[in-house]
């Protein structure tokens, strides 16, 4: 009877789908910002529920953008759509319907799915009820259900996970259910320093920049990590480093903590930034990147 199976977990740019992942999961794996259109690439990461698993895919959210970049994103979290026993759509509550609308239109394979009503911490049970409604109302939706949650205030955690499980197929264990992520360490501490390029610079310079983890040295007590942001211009690059190395001090302290967390070891990290030109235009420099299959 046990059941295992894969979720695709989509919804529009800034919905809560990481930080959703990383609260079932139950460890910081997945980057999260509140900038929107902050991942860039599928990230799998496996919960074991009741005897069950659970394969969670992250996505990027769905927007549709001129760049090329933009364009390899829009394409991941349509492919998830494609590809999974069951899809969780993540409806940030203190938003419209016209989210949920525009996914109904692509779920073209009809794939099974939970409406999931994120941060509901922010609205009032008066409110909740409402967007309810509104939501029942609509008259081509193809929800199973609608599980409100809060990732931040730790609500419905369970109801989701048994929710999750009632719509998924029997199905032998994919993965070791000591496994958390199919994804390696490289990928994990990419995301995690990008999360720190989004949390410490603003305007345009985080979606322009990117990480390539060139070597990490793995000893017992301690990781050694050499990672390059990329940048498209050289005014992007003197903001990154700042007045001194003020700012790239910054940078480092910060993702040195969340690598620390998620690996449980000390870690040493080494960062240097370089200009690339138009990269997120550029086909060749997204593939080196790993973003184009
Ligand atoms: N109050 C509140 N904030 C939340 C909750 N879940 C996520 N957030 C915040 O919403 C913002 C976006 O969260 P993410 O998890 O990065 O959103 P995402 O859907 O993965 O966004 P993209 O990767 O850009 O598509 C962050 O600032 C989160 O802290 C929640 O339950 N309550
Ligand atoms: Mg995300």
């Amino acid at each position: 009877m046990t059941k295992s199976g894969f979720v695709g977990v989509v919804g529009e740019p800034n919905a809560g789908k990481s930080t959703l992942i990383n609260w079932l999961v139950g460890e910081k794996i997945a980057m999260t910002s509140k900038k929107a259109n902050a991942t860039r690439k599928r990230l799998t990461v496996i919960v074991m529920h009741k005897d069950h698993q659970i394969i969670l895919i992250d996505t990027p959210g769905i927007h549709e953008k001129e760049k090329m970049l933009n364009k390899y994103m829009l394409n991941e979290a349509l492919k998830v759509l494609g590809d999974s026993d069951l899809l969780l759509y993540i409806a940030d509550s203190t938003k419209d319907t016209k989210g949920y609308e525009k996914f109904l239109a692509l779920n073209t394979k009809n794939i099974p799915h939970i409406l999931v009503l994120s941060k509901v911490d922010m609205i009032t049970k008066d409110k909740l009820a409402q967007k309810i409604q509104e939501y029942e109302t609509l008259p081509n939706k193809s929800y199973h259900e609608i599980v409100p949650i809060s990732s931040t205030a730790n609500i419905n955690k369970d109801t989701l996970l048994d929710t999750i499980v009632k719509y998924l197929p029997q199905h032998p264990y994919y993965f070791d259910p000591e496994l958390i992520s199919t994804e390696n360490i490289k990928d994990i501490y990419k995301e995690l320093i990008r999360e720190a390029l989004f949390e410490k610079l603003n305007d345009e310079i985080p979606y322009e920049s990117d990480v390539i983890i060139e070597k990490i040295i793995e000893k017992d007590d301690i990781d050694k990590v050499y990672a390059m942001i990329i940048t498209q211009k050289n005014s992007q690059k003197s903001m990154i480093i700042g007045k001194g190395g003020k700012k790239i001090k910054e940078i480092g302290m910060f993702a040195r903590k969340l690598l620390e967390t998620f690996s449980n070891k000390k870690i040493y990290l080494e960062l240097y930034v370089k200009t690339i030109p138009n990269w997120t235009k550029n086909k060749k420099m997204l593939e080196e990147i790993g973003y184009i299959e």
